[in-house]
């Protein structure tokens, strides 16, 4: 569980997600939703180290003013404004870095901080990094101690057991979670072209009976047979590949595929979640800053989500016609 040791602090971010207080020291957390910045995760032989996903947390945060104005501007997604429907407590728990040392002492460390806030009741954002940052975060949901259904937003399955025997790189995440005993099950959403997984790995998705959603059926039947995957009782956890997305709209991705997930279909999608169940956390990973469009197009679509999340998760029952009897059991 949930270590009193002295743990290190985190690194603060270049500007605040939100202009929400940075606190940097783990010991003086506690909030009702907080971001980290996950920068690193276990990289492949050959891969650029660090690649560019790892600037991501911070080039995310520089457009918040961009996805969300000062606090009494008024929200037309969420029909209010922010202020008025998140929770007082909000924090940015700064970037959590790899410099040197094992991999293993810096997984365990996003482990470990990541389960402290999870432990606290917060709502967890991370701001990743690549797809394998999601691995850490995903072993820290079991302090939850409640069966979690993951909901994945993504052009690829990201099912390998390993990669070149790197197990925990952006190639795993999903298949790390259908190992996880705490993950009872999944939601794969976007999927099209190709990617890592071969028939193998589809056949062992589909074995496992994660409900996988081509991005292609998505844009012919809308999304509510997604959210009938989803059982009422399971808590959520959703991981946003940024290349899930539309490169219309997420151009700053390492693997661009056309065809993807509208944000004009994904923010009411994810509010109906947020509204319906208790989404424990949420990462936003794969946005590669060199690749974005010159207005941060990318990093303000990401930015836009987790406000779209947010504020759905917290506004108050009967807010966009859910059901927060569900929510909130
Ligand atoms: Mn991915």
């Amino acid at each position: 569980m949930t270590s009193t040791r002295p743990i290190a602090p985190t690194q603060p971010p270049a500007t605040p997600f939100l202009d929400w207080p940075v606190v940097t020291d783990p010991a003086a957390w506690a909030a009702d939703v907080a971001v980290l910045g996950v920068t690193h995760s276990e990289p492949y032989p050959g891969d650029p180290q660090p690649n560019d996903q790892t600037r991501a947390p911070d080039a995310i945060r520089r457009y918040s003013s961009q996805f969300a104005d000062p606090p009494d501007h008024w929200d037309f997604d969420l029909g209010t404004e922010f202020a008025r429907v998140a929770p007082t407590r909000c924090m940015d728990g700064g970037n959590v870095t790899w410099a040197s040392g094992p991999f293993d002492a810096y997984a365990a460390r996003v482990t470990e901080l990541a389960r402290r806030l999870l432990a606290g009741g917060t709502q967890l954002i991370v701001l990743g990094g690549d797809h394998g940052v999601t691995i850490p975060i995903l072993d820290a949901l079991a302090v939850l101690g409640r069966p979690v259904h993951v909901l994945h937003i993504d052009a690829h399955l990201d099912w390998r057991a390993d990669v070149r025997g790197v197990a925990r790189g952006y190639s795993s995440p999903l298949y790390r979670a259908s190992r996880a005993p705490h993950v009872r099950g999944m939601t794969q959403l976007g999927l099209r072209g190709t990617g890592s997984a071969r028939r193998t790995e589809v056949e062992a998705a589909r074995a496992y009976g994660s409900h996988l959603f081509t991005a292609a059926a998505l844009h012919r039947d809308g999304f509510a047979p997604v959210l009938a995957t989803i059982p009422d009782e399971a808590l959520v956890y959703v991981t946003i590949d940024a290349d899930g997305i539309d490169p219309t709209e997420a151009p700053g991705v390492m693997a661009p595929v056309p065809g993807g997930l509208r944000f004009a279909d994904l923010a009411p999608f994810l509010r109906s979640v947020a509204t319906r169940h208790r989404i424990v956390g949420l990462d936003v990973v794969e946005v590669a800053p060199s690749f974005d469009a010159t207005n941060g197009i990318t990093c303000i679509t990401a930015g836009r989500l987790i406000v779209n999340m947010i504020g759905a998760s917290w506004a108050p029952t009967g807010a966009f016609g859910g059901d927060a009897r569900v929510k909130r059991e």
